[in-house]
């Protein structure tokens, strides 16, 4: 579409949907099928186009189509930053005014005013148009509505470099990777693998890395069966099971399902794949979560014969990913004698095992909280030279400050009066840096690392189970009318409003051996999100009950004194 006239006859100039468009925790996302999400994509083109050219230098930024975890059926928009990360939070509010805007004109008018951009971008000269690359996932709608985007980058006189089908994190990491010229897809797969090989190098057992690979039916499948021909079998050897067109994007597989419900995903068998290390991506591939089923084995063993008799699933979550990354960082970064020098530390959420935290203090190892959403915890790790950081549901990744890259560049490889051990920690450190994804929270990248973590600390997956025992915990939803009469504290660890709320939830802790419970609006749907975790599971179970009960309670009295004014009126 050439001109922005024919774009606004094409999309209209009002709003094409009743519902206010909230931009959430990671973008928009509706269903795809009841919800005419074309106007709002097409709109958001014209939106990163202004960002791009509002940044210095015109940096590209991204547009992915996605709706990551959700059913097939939903689609959604994530906007990536100039810098790879997620959209700076100060512009949400704008693609909110865009995406919901009764006079589009006005309000893009308006918007450039604001930003200081006043030649429009159809008039502006070369170098200054605004650069966006677009990235879609696999789901049937996500091509048609990444048409729309592209239409409204070029309508507003932007450039569109399309990436096609990638997964999310490849989008972030082509980003961020800019500097390097022209966009190359197989730099992504080129770092990433060469990055993992030299974590690997000189580490315990040489051979292949195995490992069965739950795809959720979507994207991740086929970007990961890439990233293991680029490695080589004879380094890893990938078992992808439920891969593109298995089955609708998430249904029955998948991280989410397999995170939040505890149960291991369709395509994997309890007594075939039994003592294999498997893992489940999301659909949009920026999270991952490792299980596996317990069989007879020969070595050492964990759980009991019974356990191991009936094939029982162990799940190895986010927090676990998290500790074992930073107990391998530690080391090297002790080896390398920079302990104290550069700091290290894990960013967790409210969500996190209480165990992992116990464990992470074990190591000495300091923790920060931050909000659920990986915009939240990202900024976190900042403060840290080495910031890990996971959500349980496993997104996460490891920050590395400019500082702490820089002392790598200038000192791996240095030979002279550094010993071998130095030596190693320091190749071992930059591999790290190399291997994973720094834009954004990446399942391949992850995985990646994780395989090298576990052969740097010759541990198998048992043993990096036993690393401790996560507390039994529940975790359910409410579906509540106005999700934001209830409040919690900056970290969500405890509820402000109603008044009555953290008073009920912290004598049902009380009463609860181990207990620890919260309640949060959630950020993607419209529900209150409840999580208890108690020494056993029945406990847990209870303690989320009353949770339930006390979210019921405090929401019905808070909404009373309403209903009796309009009683009396
Ligand atoms: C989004 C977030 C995720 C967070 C989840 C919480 C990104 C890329 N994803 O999926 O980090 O854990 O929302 O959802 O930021 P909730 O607010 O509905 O519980
Ligand atoms: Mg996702």
């Amino acid at each position: 579409m050439s001109s922005f006239s024919a774009f606004l006859s094409k999309y209209g100039q009002g709003s094409s949907h009743e519902k206010y468009l909230s931009y959430g925790t990671a973008g928009f996302r509706e269903n795809a099928v009841s919800f005419p999400l074309h106007t709002v994509f097409a709109r958001m083109g014209v939106l990163a186009v202004l960002r791009s050219r509002y940044l210095k230098n015109n940096r590209a930024v991204g547009v992915m189509i996605t709706a990551s975890h959700n059913p097939e059926c939903d689609n959604g928009i994530k906007l990536v930053d100039g810098d790879g990360g997620m959209l700076n939070q100060s512009w949400e509010p704008y693609a909110e005014r865009l995406a919901n805007a009764t006079d589009f004109v006005a309000a893009v008018t308006e918007l450039e005013q604001e930003l200081g951009l006043t030649t429009t971008a159809t008039a502006a000269g070369e170098g200054e148009r605004g650069v966006v690359y677009v990235g879609r996932d696999t789901r049937p709608h996500s091509a048609e509505l990444s048409e729309c985007v592209k239409e409204g980058v070029e309508a507003y006189g932007g450039v569109v470099v399309d990436l096609g089908q990638v997964t999310t994190p490849q989008l972030h990491f082509a980003v961020k990777e800019q500097d390097h010229g022209e966009y190359r897809e197989s730099r992504y797969f080129e770092t990433l693998s060469a990055g993992y090989l030299a974590l690997r190098d000189g580490a315990g057992s040489s051979g292949s890395d195995c490992v069965v690979v739950d795809g959720a039916n979507g994207i991740g499948a086929l970007a990961i069966v890439r990233m293991g021909e680029v490695i080589g079998r004879e380094n890893l050897l990938l078992d992808v099971r439920n891969a593109v067109g298995d089955g609708p994007v998430n249904e029955g597989c998948g991280a989410e399902i397999v995170q939040k419900g505890q149960v291991p995903p369709c395509g994997v068998d309890a007594s075939s794949d039994a003592n294999k290390l498997l893992c489940s991506l999301d659909g949009d591939a920026d999270r991952i979560v490792f299980h596996s089923f317990l069989g007879a084995c020969a070595g050492a063993c964990v759980g009991s014969d019974s356990d191991r008799a009936e094939n029982k699933w162990i799940l190895l979550d986010g927090d676990k990913i998290g500790c074992l990354m930073a107990v391998v960082l530690k080391q090297e970064l002790v080896a390398a004698q920079l302990e104290g020098i550069f700091s290290l530390g894990v960013v967790q959420t409210a969500y996190a095992n209480g165990a992992s935290g116990a464990y992470l203090r074990s190591q000495g190892v300091p923790i920060a909280m931050a909000k659920t959403g990986v915009k939240y915890l990202h900024h976190v790790a900042h403060q840290f030279d080495v910031g890990v950081y996971f959500e349980a549901n496993g997104h996460g990744t490891v920050l590395f400050s400019e500082a702490f890259l820089a002392y790598l560049k200038e000192n791996n490889g240095r030979s002279g009066d550094t010993s071998d051990r130095i030596a190693l920690a320091l190749r071992r450190l930059d591999a790290f840096t190399k291997a994973i994804n720094q834009a954004v929270g990446d399942a391949i990248s992850d995985m990646l690392v994780v395989l090298a973590c576990l052969r740097i600390l010759d541990m198998n997956l048992l043993a990096w189970h036993a690393m401790y025992t996560d507390l039994p915990s529940k975790q359910l939803k409410i579906p509540v009318s106005n999700k934001s009469l209830i409040t919690c504290t900056e970290d969500e660890t405890a509820a402000l409003t109603p008044p009555s709320l953290p008073i009920a939830l912290q004598e049902a802790m009380s009463t609860t051996p181990l207990g620890r419970c919260f309640v949060r609006p959630s950020g993607t749907e419209d529900v209150v999100r409840v999580y208890a975790e108690a020494e056993t599971q029945e406990a847990a179970d209870a303690l989320a009950a009353a949770a339930v009960a006390a979210v019921h309670t405090s929401l019905s009295s808070s909404v009373e004194p309403i209903l009796s004014r309009q009683h009396t009126v």
